[in-house]
């Protein structure tokens, strides 16, 4: 199959996370991409081609106006501050507090469009947003156009971006953003396969009052796992929604055999409500070695999962998402792309 990408994803990069009470260096770093890229390239799994650039209209379908209009004014207007560092929240309109009232100092509109301070910005950072938009939007057009599938090599990636907040690495949400374009190109249903180690927070949000598009998602139990609040098993979408949002939450220590029967089912509930197109966020962080996650999937296990979600005859568009074991993250990603390919 194709891979999209564009180097402009590495222009975000040097960012820092606080983790555990410290701040360490970012695990969502440049070299990710870097991996993956060389791995489809090792591997031949097809061409590498550039993005086309698109408006942001797309992206509006999903997410409010002002929220991306907000995005590439962030590192301009941090630099008007003359703040040091990377651009970053901390303060958050929790419970208790106003989060009606946009306010007007750059630090504490960061917190006002965030729900954590995990999606940090840099000088690099709107362009490699940008890019990683276009990136799904061109992979999104290579299916529409009759390709069995295609890989949007996305980076940073988009599941915890919700309509109006950003978190987790996340800024646009490209899978919810191909998702409404594949409906507005006129796909009558649309479902979203979201095999990330994290809950798909954003992306849940964002459909769970819709019927048109199909959510599930694959994840660590967020009673004890990232992002906490949301990705419990009782959240099946609301109003017309009711029914068409799964969540798999799973415990430290899964491995393939609970997972991939997690898989199983999800593919049943894929197959009974017959999409024109799925599109899969493609999170390889559920892997035994990935320093964050707690799950035990090997790299043996990445090619079943491409063939089984191969084995549903859909088009299918990957959107890369997680994974942080650097070393072996392109041969886990590129991984399912060759199972699927190879089915
Ligand atoms: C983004 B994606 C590690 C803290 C982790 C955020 C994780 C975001 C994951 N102790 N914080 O779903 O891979
Ligand atoms: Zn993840």
């Amino acid at each position: 199959m194709k891979t999209i990408f564009s180097p402009l994803h590495a222009g975000h990069g040097g960012q820092m996370e606080l983790v555990s009470g410290q701040i360490v260096p970012g695990f969502e770093k440049p070299s990710r991409a870097e991996f993956i890229k060389a791995r489809v390239e090792s591997e031949k799994l097809g061409p590498i081609l550039a993005p086309k650039e698109h408006s942001l209209d797309a992206a509006k379908r999903v997410h409010a106006s002002d929220y991306i209009d907000f995005l590439p004014t962030v590192w301009p207007e941090w630099q008007n501050a003359g703040f040091p560092g990377s651009a970053m929240a901390f303060t958050w309109p929790t419970r208790g507090l106003r989060g009606d009232v946009p306010p007007k100092r750059i630090d504490a509109l960061l917190g006002y469009y965030s729900f954590d301070a995990g999606a940090t910005f840099v000088k690099g950072t709107w362009d490699a947003i940008k890019s990683s938009y276009d990136v799904g939007l061109t992979a999104a057009e290579l299916v529409k156009a009759g390709e069995r599938a295609a890989f949007a090599l996305c980076r940073p990636p988009g599941h915890h971006a919700g309509a109006a907040f950003m978190g987790g690495y996340c800024f646009i949400n490209n899978a919810a953003v191909v998702a409404q374009w594949y409906r507005d190109q006129g796909a009558a249903r649309v479902a979203i396969l979201d095999v990330d180690y994290h809950h798909g927070n954003g992306t849940q949000e964002i459909f769970y009052e819709r019927d048109d598009v199909l959510m599930i998602n694959l994840h660590g139990d967020p009673m004890t796992e990232y992002p906490f609040f949301l990705g419990h098993a009782d959240e099946r979408g609301a109003g017309k929604g009711e029914g068409f949002n799964h969540n798999y939450p799973m415990q430290p220590g899964t491995a393939w055999d609970k997972w991939s029967a997690a898989l199983e089912d999800a593919c049943a509930k894929v197959a009974a409500y017959a999409p024109d197109v799925v599109v899969v966020s493609l999170g390889v962080d559920t892997f035994e070695k990935d320093p964050i996650s707690q799950f035990k999937l090997k790299s043996s296990d990445y090619p079943r999962m491409g063939e089984r979600i191969a084995k549903l005859g859909l088009p299918t568009l990957f959107v890369m998402e997680g994974g942080y074991a650097v070393e072996e993250i392109g041969i886990n990603a590129v991984g399912v792309l060759t199972g699927f390919d190879n089915a």
